[in-house]
């Protein structure tokens, strides 16, 4: 009784970084960014001024991540489902990868980050894919932290086109069914070389995947928060690892895996 009060005691005292740094970093950790809308309108702002604010809350989050010693961070930035919305809204998004980039990429290359993404890029704007693939090559070599953006991603699409390609591999005889095994599928996902998630955010308060990473969250822990992803800081990225770390460390050697 005496020790359940300590616990719960000790429970409101805010988690620092050293104490996250005692303990083992999860390696992939992924954001669904959400609340950038509703951010706005609390304000009576326009959507695109969340949009602009949650993008300098991820250069926040990225510097942070880098910081832990995290070696990759993936960003669901703009889903498949995101073009239904108002054409005014997405051209701003579009303009996004490019304005980060123009503002961050010296940083980025300065900190060894390396630029990755995954979505369907032929569907993206010439001039956002062009930003993109140019930060892409310019930080190929950089052995630091992975910061994989999803962009113009589905998760349903990626499984399909993975199913399309080994289906195809299978008819030239370059695969046969015997050899479609769960790390051969992995290998035709756009996270081919990745480790799949340890930890996935969702800010904003909905309990649901949206289409992310289905088939690489078969066994990640899920961490969700009201908090809207502009209000988003270090210190709650701090408290989602401790609740990984201490989930880790309930089933560490004996997990459900
Ligand atoms: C976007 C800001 C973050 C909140 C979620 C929606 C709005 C950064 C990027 C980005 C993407 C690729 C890249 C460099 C930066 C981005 C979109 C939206 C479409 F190489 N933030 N951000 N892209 N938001």
């Amino acid at each position: 009784m005496f020790n359940k009060m300590r616990k719960t005691k000790e429970k409101d005292v805010p988690v620092t970084k050293e104490e996250v740094l005692r303990h083992p970093m999860p390696n992939h950790v992924a954001i669904i960014m959400d609340g950038n809308g509703r951010w706005a309108k609390k304000r009576a702002l326009p959507r695109a001024a969340g949009h602009y604010e949650g993008m300098q809350v991820v250069r926040k989050i990225t510097r942070f991540a880098n910081e832990l010693g995290i070696q990759i961070l993936s960003l669901y930035a703009f889903s498949t489902e995101n073009w239904k919305r108002p054409k005014s809204e997405v051209d701003y998004l579009m303009k996004l990868p490019e304005q980060f980039l123009t503002t961050f990429l010296p940083e980025l290359v300065a900190e060894n980050v390396k630029v990755q993404v995954i979505g369907h890029a032929e569907a993206l704007p010439d001039h956002t894919r062009r930003a993109v693939e140019k930060a892409v090559k310019e930080t190929s070599g950089n052995t630091g932290l992975v910061l994989n953006f999803a962009l113009n991603y589905g998760s349903r699409a990626e499984i399909t086109a993975a199913v399309k390609q080994i289906a195809k591999d299978v008819e030239r005889g370059m695969l046969a069914p015997e050899d479609i095994t769960e790390p051969l599928i992995s290998s035709y996902l756009m996270t081919s070389g990745l480790a799949d998630p340890d930890l996935l955010i969702r800010t904003s308060g909905e309990i649901r995947l949206s289409n992310f990473m289905l088939w690489q969250l078969a066994y990640t822990e899920l961490w969700f928060t009201d908090v809207l992803w502009p209000d988003f800081t270090e210190q709650h990225f701090l408290e989602a690892i401790a609740a990984y770390q201490r989930r880790d460390r309930r089933f560490g050697g004996v997990s459900a895996r």
